[in-house]
């Protein structure tokens, strides 16, 4: 047990010093990107910023429409992901996925909360994932279907610094 005796004012001082650079420490180990996201009323109160990108399409071309998306790192996002094609369709980008905080997903009446990996849409679907990005880099997306990448469904992603 550590006391501290506070015999003048000066070690007075020096005890609040030590504390407050005690109480910084804890606070800089204790915040990793993901809960300051997740902690900061500020960043979960941006109006979102909608993006729609489209799985396939109407005559069936394997791609993803745009095939190159950009987001801006702490800034909050409404992807729309929609399939309007005659089959099913996967959005898979699992080191985007890592690097921004998923707020939500929804699909119909489904409301789904935590990490997201990847979707699987089926034909017709639609689904909105919210999320903060958060580290910048360049990743990339496909659609592990068998064939559907070779033909062309990939795409990647920038999320760039915001300064
Ligand atoms: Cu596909």
């Amino acid at each position: 047990m550590i006391q501290f005796v506070a015999k003048t004012s000066w070690q007075f001082l020096q005890c609040i010093y030590f504390t407050v650079v005690l109480l910084l420490c804890f606070n800089f180990i204790v915040t990793t990107p993901a809960l300051a996201a997740k902690n900061s009323g500020d960043l979960l109160k941006q109006t979102p910023t909608e993006v729609t990108v489209s799985l396939g399409n109407a005559v069936n071309e394997l791609k993803f429409e745009p095939n190159h998306l950009e987001f801006v790192a702490g800034k909050r996002y409404t992807l729309r992901l929609v399939n309007p094609s005659a089959q099913k369709h996967y959005f898979t980008a699992k080191d985007f996925a890592d690097n921004i905080w998923t707020q939500k997903v929804e699909a119909g009446k489904v409301e789904v909360k935590g990490a997201i990996h990847e979707m699987e849409l089926k034909p017709g679907a639609e689904a909105e994932w919210v999320f903060i990005a958060l580290k910048p880099g360049k990743y990339s997306l496909r659609c592990p279907i068998p064939g559907h990448a070779e033909a062309g469904m990939t795409g990647d992603i920038a999320i760039n610094s915001g300064q």
